[in-house]
C-alpha cells in the first residue's frame, strides 16, 4: 500500500482503454489549486469553475496546438468522490488523445499517473467510503454474472454493513456485560447479569446464523458462472458449443483430438451471461499437448458451474473416473438407431439428458430435446449432479423436465436464491466470528468462566472489526485495490 502513501495530484483514463470509443473521461483529483485548468483552456486567471457545473472548452497543450475540445466539471472537495478536489474531463474515446492528454499533465503540471484504485484509495482514506463499499465497488466493476452486479450494489449501497454493524453493537453488549461480570457483580448480582447476557446471546446467535448460512455453497462459481462441454474425442462437444453460440468459433473435424486447448466465449441466457468453454476430448494419449489439453479439461470440470457431459450415443460409453456432470446431452439424435442405444447407455448412465442432432437441428429446447423412453425414476432431485465415475448404476433412462437452458438457469437460481456473500473475505471472517461464538456459548453453558469468557470475547471483537473494515491488514487492502481498473 505504500505506493498508494504519496500524496499530490493523481491523473487517469476513468473509462475503459480496449478499443476506441465516442467519449473517454480523464480524472484528476488532489491538485492544489486550478491555474492547470486554465493553462489548458486558455481562460483568464479570473476565471473560477462553478462546483458540478458542465463547461464546454477546447483544450491546447503548450504550443498551443488543440488536444481536443469536451466538457471539463469541477468537484470541490470533500463533496467529490474521492473527497479531495477533482476535475473530470469529458474527452473524445481514442486512447491516443486521451493518454496524450494524461501525459501532458503529468509533463506540464506535476501530475503523476494513479496507481489501479488510487482513486478509490482515497475516497477511503477521506472517509468517503468505507471498506465494504469499496469492495462493492470492486464487485460492481468486475462483475461477470447479475449475482455480482446485485451483490456489488448492495455492498455500495451498505445494506450488507447495516448488519455487521448490528452484529458489532450486539457483541459490544455481550462485552459490556462480561465486564461488569467480572468487577461489580456483587453491586449488580448475577443473576440479574446472566439473564441479560442469555437476551443478547439470542440475538447475536440469531443474526451470525443468518450470515453464516449467506456463507454456504459453492459461491465463487456464482461471480462469473461456466458452462463446460466435456466429453470423448469426436463426441460432438464443438459442434455443439458452435450450436449454442450460433456461430462456427470452434473447429469441427472427424479426426479425433481436434480440440486441444479450451475454447470459451460469453452466452446469454435469461439475461445472465455464462461463459460457455468446450474442452479438449478425452482419450488416452502420450501425445505431450493433448495430455496437457486433457489436463486443463479436468480442471475446468473441478471449476465450472454447470457441467455439461457430451456423448455420442454410438460410441462406447467410457468410465471417466472423478469427473462431474449436472446434464447429459447425446449427440448424433439424427441418425437411425439412436433411440436403441440411448436405452443402452441408460441403463448404465443415471442423469438427465437432452439430444442434439448436429447444426441440422437448431436451439436446442423443449421441442427438440424431449424425453425419451419410459421416466419411471423421476428426476434426480434439486442436486442433479452426478459422478461419472459413481454413476454408472442402472437407474433407467431420465428424461429432461425442463429444456437445457432452463436448466442451467434454474440452477444458478436455486444457488442464488439464498443471498449468498460474494466477497470471499467476509465469508472467511463471518466463518471465523460465527465458530469463535459457537466455542464461547459452549463455554458459556458449562464453566461459565469469565476469564475463558472474555479471551473469546476479545476474539470476537478483532473479528468484528476486522470485518467491519476498522482494522484491516496490510495485504488484504493490498489485495482489493490491485484488483481495481486504473482510474478507479
Ligand atoms: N451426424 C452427426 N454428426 C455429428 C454430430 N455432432 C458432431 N458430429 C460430427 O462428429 C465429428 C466430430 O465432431 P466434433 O464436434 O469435432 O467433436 P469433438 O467432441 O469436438 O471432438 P474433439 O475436438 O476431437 O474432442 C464431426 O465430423 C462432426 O461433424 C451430430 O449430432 N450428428
Ligand atoms: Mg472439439
Amino acid at each position: 500500500m505504500t505506493k498508494y502513501n504519496q500524496p499530490g495530484p493523481i491523473v487517469a483514463i476513468s473509462t475503459g482503454l480496449g478499443e476506441k470509443s465516442a467519449l473517454g473521461i480523464v480524472r484528476v483529483s488532489g491538485c492544489k489549486d486550478l491555474s492547470f485548468l486554465n493553462h489548458i483552456t486558455k481562460k483568464p486567471v479570473s476565471f473560477s469553475p462553478a462546483p458540478r457545473k458542465a463547461y464546454f472548452s477546447r483544450f491546447y497543450d503548450s504550443k498551443n496546438d488543440t488536444l481536443d475540445e469536451g466538457l471539463f466539471i469541477f468537484f470541490k472537495g470533500p463533496e467529490s468522490f474521492t473527497g479531495e478536489d477533482t476535475v473530470e474531463f469529458n474527452l473524445h474515446g481514442n486512447p491516443l488523445i486521451l493518454n496524450n492528454f494524461c501525459q501532458y499533465l503529468v509533463s506540464e503540471f506535476g501530475f503523476r499517473l494513479a496507481e489501479p484504485g488510487e482513486f478509490s484509495f482515497r475516497a477511503l482514506q477521506n472517509e468517503k467510503l468505507n471498506l465494504t463499499q469499496i469492495e462493492g465497488l470492486d464487485l460492481i466493476l468486475n462483475a461477470n454474472s447479475g449475482f455480482g452486479l446485485k451483490a456489488g450494489t448492495e455492498l455500495l449501497n451498505n445494506d450488507v454493513f447495516k448488519s455487521y454493524k448490528e452484529l458489532k453493537s450486539l457483541f459490544l453488549e455481550i462485552k459490556m456485560s462480561l465486564e461488569i461480570l467480572i468487577d461489580f457483580s456483587e453491586d449488580v448480582g448475577e443473576e440479574e447479569i446472566f439473564k441479560k447476557l442469555d437476551g443478547v446471546h439470542g440475538r447475536f446467535s440469531k443474526l451470525i446464523n443468518k450470515l453464516f448460512n449467506r456463507t454456504q455453497g459453492n459461491i465463487e462459481h456464482l461471480l462469473s458462472p461456466s458452462v463446460s462441454l466435456f466429453g470423448a474425442t469426436n463426441a460432438g462437444k464443438s459442434t455443439f458449443f458452435n450450436m449454442l453460440l450460433g456461430d462456427n468459433r470452434a473447429i469441427v473435424s472427424n479426426i479425433h483430438g481436434t480440440t486441444r486447448d479450451y475454447i470459451s466465449e460469453f452466452i446469454y441466457l435469461n439475461g445472465t451471461s455464462f461463459k460457455l468453454i468446450d474442452t479438449a476430448g478425452l482419450r488416452v494419449t502420450h501425445e505431450e499437448v493433448e495430455t496437457l489439453g486433457i489436463e486443463r479439461t479436468y480442471k475446468i470440470n473441478e471449476e465450472s458451474f454447470f457441467k455439461i457431459f457430451v456423448i455420442n450415443p454410438f460410441d462406447d460409453l467410457v468410465d471417466y473416473e472423478g469427473l462431474l456432470f449436472d446434464a447429459i446431452v447425446f449427440t448424433h439424435a439424427d441418425l437411425p438407431g439412436v433411440d436403441k442405444k440411448i436405452q443402452e447407455i441408460s441403463k448404465t448412465l443415471r442423469g438427465e439428458y437432452y439430444l442434439s442432432s448436429g447444426p441440422k437441428s437448431g436451439p436446442m429446447g423443449a421441442e427438440n430435446s424431449g424425453p425419451i423412453g419410459p421416466k419411471k425414476n423421476g428426476p434426480m432431485g434439486a442436486t442433479f449432479s452426478g459422478s461419472i465415475g459413481a454413476a454408472f448404476k442402472f437407474d433407467g433412462p431420465i428424461g429432461p423436465e425442463t429444456s437445457l437452458e432452463n436448466k442451467i438457469f434454474e440452477k444458478y437460481q436455486q444457488l442464488t436464491s439464498t443471498n449468498p456473500i460474494a466477497i470471499s473475505r467476509h465469508r472467511d471472517v463471518i466463518t471465523d466470528i460465527y465458530e469463535t461464538f459457537n466455542e464461547y456459548l459452549s463455554t458459556y453453558g458449562e464453566t461459565r468462566d469469565c476469564a475463558i469468557l472474555s479471551s473469546y470475547a476479545n476474539r470476537l471483537g478483532a473479528s468484528l472489526d476486522e470485518l467491519i473494515g476498522v482494522v484491516s491488514p496490510q495485504e488484504v487492502l493490498d489485495s482489493i485495490f490491485s484488483n481495481f481498473c486504473i482510474g478507479k
